[in-house]
């Protein structure tokens, strides 16, 4: 049986005020209660060095890039997190702001291997949001004014004795994002995320969006018969609210451990990886049941049109 103990680090408020290195010094300190819990692959949350930064609108984008965003990774500030994993002998999952030597702007994640070498990167594909300004807002979400639409695919890799995946917060919310990595054999899905409390276009509940965080998660980790590790960055920053609930949930859709506050937070659970081969191999044998030549429309059209058949 092929067993692996993942954390997910979740982190309360970083705020405008708060810098990389005191950032990164939190996450160490994350990297270690999750290494005392015995977990070798630690999932922390996305754009985990900063405030989540598109809630403001700024127009000094050299500013933004300094303050905000990663040239290089590890860079002087961030590397005890990468020196610090390496001698723990853990794997992480990380998101960062990424700027190109070309200039180019993307919210992305890496997986880091525990000998301290990067696996893969992802680039976030669903950004949330909008580019231009709405001063009427109580906030912002600027992702598609900070960030370019990822162009590196959903992508998989062979990391400790698993195939991994990776997805950034809103791509939870877009099934397809899952089943390209379940079609590549996923066995774990690691997901960071920063949702706002409030919903930004109309009024919500926040129990509702803490359920529809849940049932995605519940059903996209069963359908797609995959571990599915998401790390909540949380709490009020400077004010505005994030909700937590960090989970690791089963491939049979089960959570098998919750946050439970909205500060910085380990929660761990060992993971039964064969659960998820079994899973594939039965009731979500894709090869057997799936029947794509009834599924063209999922890629020929983007938005809905009717279409009756009468
Ligand atoms: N960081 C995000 O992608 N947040 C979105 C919000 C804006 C809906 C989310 O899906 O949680």
């Amino acid at each position: 049986m092929r067993k692996l103990k993942i954390a997910a680090a979740q982190m309360g408020p970083l705020h405008k005020a708060d810098t990389k290195t005191a950032a990164t010094k939190r996450l160490v300190e994350l990297l270690r209660e999750s290494h005392a819990m015995g977990a070798k692959f630690v999932v922390f949350p996305e754009l985990a060095f900063t405030t989540f930064f598109p809630r403001w609108w700024m127009e000094d984008q050299e500013e933004v890039d300094r303050r905000y965003f990663e040239s290089t990774l590890p860079s002087k500030e961030t590397a005890p997190l990468f020196e610090e994993a390496k001698k723990l002998g853990i794997g992480f999952y990380i998101g960062y702001a990424e700027l190109t030597p070309e200039k180019r702007r993307f919210n992305a994640a890496v997986l880091v291997a525990p000998n301290g070498g990067i696996v893969g990167k992802y680039r976030k594909i669903h950004l949330p949001g909008h580019a231009d300004h709405k001063p009427e807002a109580a906030f912002q979400h600027l992702e598609k004014k900070y960030f370019e639409v990822g162009d590196l695919g959903f992508r998989v890799w062979r990391f400790m004795d698993t195939i991994t995946g990776m997805l950034i917060c809103n791509d939870r919310r877009w099934p397809e994002a899952f089943r390209v990595l379940a079609l590549q054999g996923a066995e774990i899905v690691a997901l960071g995320f920063n949702t706002p409390t409030e919903n930004l276009h109309y009024p919500e509940p926040p129990a509702l969006r803490v359920h529809h965080h849940l049932i995605m998660a519940q059903s996209m980790a069963f359908q797609n018969a995959s571990w599915l590790i998401e790390t909540a960055k949380c709490g009020f920053e400077d004010g505005f609210r994030m909700f937590g609930h960090s989970l690791i949930v089963a491939p049979t859709g089960e959570i098998a451990a919750k946050s439970q506050t909205e500060e910085d937070e380990v929660i761990a659970f060992n993971c039964d990886i064969d659960l998820a081969a079994n899973l594939k191999k039965t009731m979500f044998n894709f090869a057997a049941h799936r029947r794509p030549e009834h599924y063209r429309l999922i890629v020929e059209r983007t938005g809905a049109e009717v279409t009756p058949a009468n």
